[in-house]
């Protein structure tokens, strides 16, 4: 843990749910001061409190990556030690049903667009500057398993965590020249509301993905996390796939019965 005159600045995008709050979890228990970003203030409030107990400074920036004016206004607003961040959580993003690729719902893939690709090019756009001026920063994407094969009723999900790993790489690329950090996580099955939003809120749907097999929790991605975040300086942990021991693929995985 670093002390309290050293205490770095993470930002977590979508921080109030699943890996996004395990992340600010972690990070606040190993000594960084949080930016919870979340749509809904008031979430981000209890996060906020609950982070205090952990020793760590935080502050709730309220926006909706889908919307660049908002995330503009949010980051101009940002004083003091706040706007000197140094590990940037690009961990915002869903999916909406499993639907065909030429029955599907435009309009919700219009929003997994919005957020998993736009908004985290314009996180990764209006944060990384300051990183480049400062000599420092990690930018960790969360992008997935599904982004290496496209599998049946994921066609446009998988096809916007294929963009976060190709933005992971040529940002990797675009600041070989520098200190900085660029990291692409890429989960399999992972417990969270994740699938509860994918079967739009069907519950019971959503736990049969994870029945007869041991998924992996938002926690262990934010121990991924931090493996990376807190790796030596001349270390960069370019991409991790993390899966259940039972899971293979995107589509193969052990269930017993
Ligand atoms: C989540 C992984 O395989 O459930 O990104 O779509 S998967």
């Amino acid at each position: 843990m670093t002390n309290n005159m050293e205490r770095k600045i993470v930002l977590v995008t979508g921080a109030v749910s699943g890996i996004g709050e395990a992340c600010a979890r972690k990070f606040a228990a190993e000594g960084y001061d949080v930016i919870i970003n979340c749509r809904k203030p008031e979430k981000g409030e209890a996060l906020k409190a609950e982070l205090a107990a952990l020793g760590a400074d935080a502050l709730v920036l309220p926006f909706d990556v889908r919307y660049r004016d908002q995330i503009i206004t949010a980051l101009g607003s940002l004083e003091g030690k706040w706007k000197n961040i140094d590990v940037l959580i690009n961990n915002a993003g869903l999916v909406f049903g499993v639907d065909k690729e030429f029955e599907g719902n435009l309009d919700e893939w219009d929003i997994m667009i919005d957020t998993n690709i736009r908004g985290l090019l314009s996180m990764t756009r209006l944060v990384v500057p300051g990183m480049v001026e400062r000599g420092r920063g990690h930018i960790i994407n969360i992008g997935s398993i599904a982004g290496d094969a496209a599998y049946p009723g994921g066609s446009v999900y998988c096809a916007t965590k294929a963009a976060v790993k190709a933005l992971s790489d040529g940002l990797r690329i675009d600041l070989v020249d520098t200190p900085l950090r660029v990291t692409n996580i890429k989960p399999g099955l992972v417990e969270t509301n994740f699938s509860v939003v994918r079967f739009r809120g069907d519950k019971a749907k959503a736990d049969n993905v994870y029945k007869g097999i041991r998924p992996l929790t938002g926690a262990d991605i934010a121990e991924v996390a931090w493996f990376a975040a807190s790796a030596p300086e001349y270390m960069q942990i370019a991409e991790v796939l993390v899966m259940p021991t039972n899971q293979a693929t995107g589509t193969i995985t052990y269930k017993q019965s």
